[in-house]
């Protein structure tokens, strides 16, 4: 049962778009690894597979983001949030699109020791929280990009 159901999700995202390891949501695809790396790493690897560290801009879109995690048993994730440009100034990553929604949890961000870069994880019941660039997480990819969609036709 849970094989046909699996089996048919994946055949939803190959309709939606998105490649094999993708799941489908809205106008994108996402991908969570849970090969802990840090957050300029995370981009990395992303932006390899034509994608960059997520952008949540939507509660519905968190929302998603954090089913992604429950569903892999992930504790925390890597978003494409940072304010290494400027102190206190939240920009999604690498275009420098200031963030409009947001999802911070309480008396965060609070850049303790100079935190930069944006994460969300259980032990802060999923909210956001500013932390060190360099711990390593698993991370969530994004793409609308059609390098990263299976080309019909
Ligand atoms: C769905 O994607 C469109 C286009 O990117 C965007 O304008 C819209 O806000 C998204 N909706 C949600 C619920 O995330
Ligand atoms: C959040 O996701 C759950 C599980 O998919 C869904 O039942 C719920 O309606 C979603 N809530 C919002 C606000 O999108
Ligand atoms: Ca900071
Ligand atoms: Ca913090």
């Amino acid at each position: 049962m849970t094989m046909i159901i699996g089996c048919l999700l994946f055949l939803l995202d190959i309709a939606l778009g998105c490649r094999p390891g993708w799941t489908s949501f809205n106008t994108s695809c996402y991908h969570l690894s849970l090969d802990k790396k840090s957050w300029i790493d995370g981009m990395k690897m992303c932006e390899i597979h034509g994608a960059y560290l997520v952008h949540v801009n939507s509660a519905s879109e968190d929302n998603f983001t954090t089913n992604l995690l429950i569903t892999h048993k992930a504790d925390n994730a890597w978003l494409g949030g940072s304010d290494w440009t400027e102190e206190g100034m939240w920009v999604w990553e690498p275009e420098g699109e200031l963030i409009q929604y947001s999802n911070f949890a309480h008396h965060q961000p609070d850049n303790r020791d100079g935190q930069n870069c944006l994460k969300k994880g259980l032990s802060l019941n999923y909210l956001w929280n500013d932390k060190d660039c360099d711990q390593p997480y698993p991370y969530i990819c994004e793409t609308t990009n059609e390098d990263g969609n299976p080309v019909v036709g």
